[in-house]
């Protein structure tokens, strides 16, 4: 490990007095303040095996040099953001980009870095170089059911190696599509599509979720099989219990009230869980919180409040993920902004007192409720999050660490500067 608690107990001493001016003013209202501590010490995101590295776009790709050449060392990257942030205890794999050779290995070397395996993800949008069949005009959807027995069982596969590692859950996003008027019959897509669902879903050991990821476009550009929250809320209801919505922030229209589809989709019971980051335009995979802070802090605002409407554990009755990935930043100090951002938002939600807001509302007094939502945004919630990692172990600047310690050129050194991530 590049970091040890000696450096990161170090790095906080420097910086104590500091954050205890800064946390002063939160002192006040102990209750509330431990409140939000304590779930933000609870709360981890998973990070994606496949952004760990920089993922470029097909104008090409700027690697930095460092980046992890196995899955090993994704392991490792991971256990080094955990070990600065404390939030980052988990990690969502790829299949095929990312088969563990050897799972009680694999399970071993995550565990001795405190973590564990979130979702994993099935990749019927790519042929590999040993399959028979093409995707090349769909998956689970495919006219020719032996490209659907294909897609079909390597979901099944994908299944299998989760549970070696012990996950709980499966993420389905599929490119299915159409790219020209007349290249598809809707109906007809969507009903081989739901019967492929089935045979995976009826794959699933008892205790796991399937994800079924929406998204309007990309690669395909007329239709999308599984193109937003309605139809995949289509397939969850049909399928079953044990099928969820999942929610990336990037896969919407452009302005799409994302805020209102979680709250939605929350009230049915069929939220899985979230892709996070961020995008201006479409499904940019920008850093968390780099473009539309507000819209996230509105996402946990529904998230809270629903949840809690619910019954529901914050920490663990959701899947947490990012999914980011890009060209022009170093991937782990990318991870760190992203997840800080999404406890921020977080916190701000956790600020909001929902009975103010619901007597606001009841009252028809539209200005108050706004305030109420703006007052929690504008408020700097940083010091808390500091408390939560400090108390949990982390370091109170994580990115600062990150740089104190030349983490970058010790991996340098290590892999070497033309070291570029597997898989992608
Ligand atoms: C598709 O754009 C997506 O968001 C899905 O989650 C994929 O699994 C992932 O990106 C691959 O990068
Ligand atoms: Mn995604
Ligand atoms: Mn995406």
């Amino acid at each position: 490990m590049l970091l040890n608690s000696d450096q990161i107990a170090q790095h906080n001493e420097a910086r104590l007095a500091k954050h205890k001016q800064q946390l002063a003013p939160w002192t006040g209202e102990v209750d509330k303040t431990e409140a939000i501590i304590e779930k933000l010490m609870a709360y981890q995101v998973a990070i994606p095996s496949w952004a760990l590295g920089t993922g470029g776009t097909r104008f090409g790709r700027f690697p930095g040099g460092g980046e992890p050449r196995s899955l090993d060392e994704k392991i490792d990257d991971v256990g080094l953001l955990h070990a600065l942030n404390r939030s980052s205890g988990a990690i969502s794999l790829h299949i095929p980009w990312d088969i563990p050779a050897d799972a009680a290995a694999t399970r071993e070397r995550a565990a001795a870095l405190g973590l564990t395996f979130d979702a994993v993800n099935s990749n019927t949008f790519q042929d590999q170089a040993d399959q028979p069949e093409s995707y090349k005009f769909g998956s689970l959807q495919h006219v020719d059911a032996a490209v659907r027995q294909q897609a079909i069982d390597h979901n099944i596969e994908v299944i299998r190696h989760g549970v070696e590692l012990g996950s709980k859950s499966l993420t389905v996003w599929l490119s299915d599509g159409s790219c020209f008027p007349g290249q598809l019959n809707f109906r007809q897509a969507f009903q081989r599509t739901y019967e492929s669902l089935q045979a995976i879903y009826a794959a699933l050991p008892p205790d796991w979720k399937v994800f079924v990821e929406y998204k309007a476009f990309e690669p395909n550009f007329y239709s999308m099989t599984v193109g937003d929250w309605g139809s995949s809320l289509l397939y969850a209801q049909k399928l079953g219990p044990q099928a969820y919505t999942l929610v990336d922030l990037g896969h919407h229209l452009p302005n799409a009230n994302i805020e209102q589809i979680v709250s939605l989709l929350l009230m049915e019971g069929k939220l899985g869980g979230f892709h996070f980051n961020d995008s201006k335009y479409g499904d940019d995979d920008l850093t968390v919180g780099s473009i539309r802070p507000y819209q996230l802090f509105l996402i946990f605002n529904e998230l809270v409040e629903g949840m809690d409407a619910r019954g529901m554990n914050h920490a663990s009755d959701l899947g947490w993920m990012i999914d980011a990935s890009h060209n022009v930043k170093d991937p782990l100090e990318d991870l760190l902004q992203s997840v800080e951002a999404i406890q921020i938002a977080y916190a701000q939600a956790l600020l909001i007192d929902q009975a103010r807001l619901a007597d606001a509302r009841n009252a028809n007094d539209v200005v108050t409720a706004q305030e109420i939502l703006q007052d929690a945004f504008r408020t700097d919630v940083r010091p808390l999050v500091a408390e939560a990692r400090l108390r949990a172990g982390g370091a109170l600047a994580p990115l600062a660490l990150f740089r104190e310690q030349a983490i970058r050129q010790q991996l340098i050194g290590q892999r070497g500067a033309k070291a570029i991530a597997t898989g992608l």
